[in-house]
């Protein structure tokens, strides 16, 4: 029974969608025709080196790291935690590190969300923004701690269908990976800036191996980015695994428009906490559990950067699927949870604070940087 509503969704996904194409600012197309999109693997396709993206840096999934670059990655990762911050004292006085430079840009910029005065969740810049934010998170990892390639994402919906418990999933190998669980937590706690709905998780306390046992965080939990020196907290949560299914993929890559695509991959209009939980992007972050679940610190979890690379794939896959609608295809609220707020265009602001310049939305809207005057170069894996 279980199965057969199982194939029948899949059957549901796997209808043809014409996908009109392609890359006409080349005149030759590199994908078929007719492609269609299946609900667990659906035919990401890019275009070849174009305009003046001519050497794309390379996302590769997690799993197509060679041991050896796996290591070197980890090792670039806790390197930001040992150069000495640049960030203001006065807006981020806690910061001590690089790392914790990122994490209270995140954290700053996430301010609001809880009074629904600003922020970049719930809103329809969140891609853009998360687009710009990793890209900036890259260049650091690459001339500051010696990383060569580009940042490495986490396609969970492999893992989701892979029927392994979560502490075998590759990412949280303590050896390979990011490490896996903390010791549960009697009773359960939540981060601070959690939404209410979280059961279901497996630990919550200090990460107990791999190579963030002894991470040092010291900013958040929350909108504080004062001193406050703790361990990463984790808590893996089963319950979440239905929520990352490839299905869920699927369809958000058969999204019409903009805003319907960021209403199946982010929060749709009428968001809830229960139904936020359920989205994909929330569920990558609290499949992970402790302070991943911090809407605003949760960049003090490394795995956020691979989660987060990844939903930019599929925003950038979907937008590579009619690049000449879709590369200007931009709307949603501007404000969290505030469906009646100015609608985001454009010419929307990206602020990162001290970590760039304030840019208009539209630079960061083509990954190939050549639409809009853009300056961002790199392309994901299939
Ligand atoms: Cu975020």
């Amino acid at each position: 029974m279980r199965l057969l509503s199982l194939l029948s969704l899949a059957a549901g996904l796997t209808t043809a969608v014409p996908v009109d194409n392609v890359f006409p600012r080349t005149g030759k197309s590199t994908s078929p025709a007719n492609q269609t999109l299946s609900s667990t693997s659906f035919n990401l396709y890019w275009p070849p080196p174009i305009g003046k993206c001519q050497k794309p840096l390379i996302r590769k999934e997690w799993r197509q790291l060679t041991t050896t670059e796996k290591k070197q990655f980890i090792t670039s990762m806790k390197c930001m935690a040992t150069r000495p911050s640049k960030a203001p004292k006065n807006l981020a006085p806690g910061a001590r590190h690089r790392y914790d430079d990122f994490n209270s840009v995140h954290i700053i910029m996430s301010d609001g969300l809880p009074q629904k005065t600003g922020g970049i969740h719930l809103v329809g810049f969140f891609f853009p923004w998360h687009r710009y934010f990793l890209s900036l998170f890259e260049t650091a990892l690459r001339t500051e701690c010696g990383w060569t390639f580009g940042l490495p994402y986490w396609d969970w919906s492999q893992d989701a269908i892979s029927n392994l418990p979560l502490k075998k999933w590759p990412v949280y190998d303590p050896v390979t990976g990011f490490g896996g669980n903390g010791p549960l937590l009697t009773p359960p706690q939540n981060a601070t800036y959690s939404w209410p709905y979280l059961t279901g998780q497996t630990g919550g306390g200090c990460v107990e191996n791999g190579p963030f046992q002894n991470w040092t965080i010291n900013v958040g939990p929350g909108q504080s980015t004062a001193l406050n020196t703790r361990c990463l907290k984790r808590g893996l949560n089963p319950d979440t695994v239905q929520w990352l299914r490839p299905e869920r993929v699927g369809r958000a890559m058969l999204a019409e428009n903009f805003t319907e695509f960021d209403a199946r991959a982010q929060a749709p209009p009428d968001v809830t906490p229960e139904t936020t939980i359920r989205m994909m992007h929330a569920a990558g972050h609290y499949v992970t559990g402790g302070e991943a679940t911090d809407y605003i610190s949760s960049t003090s979890e490394p795995l956020f950067w691979l989660h987060h690379a990844y939903l930019d794939k599929v925003y950038s896959s979907w937008q590579a699927m009619k690049p000449a609608k879709r590369l200007s295809d931009i709307g949603g609220p501007s404000l969290p949870l505030s469906p009646e707020s100015p609608q985001v265009t454009l010419n929307t602001t990206l602020d990162v604070l001290w970590e760039g310049e304030k840019i208009p939305l539209s630079k960061v809207m083509d990954i190939s940087g050549n639409e809009h005057d853009g300056f961002l170069c790199y392309r994901y894996t299939i």
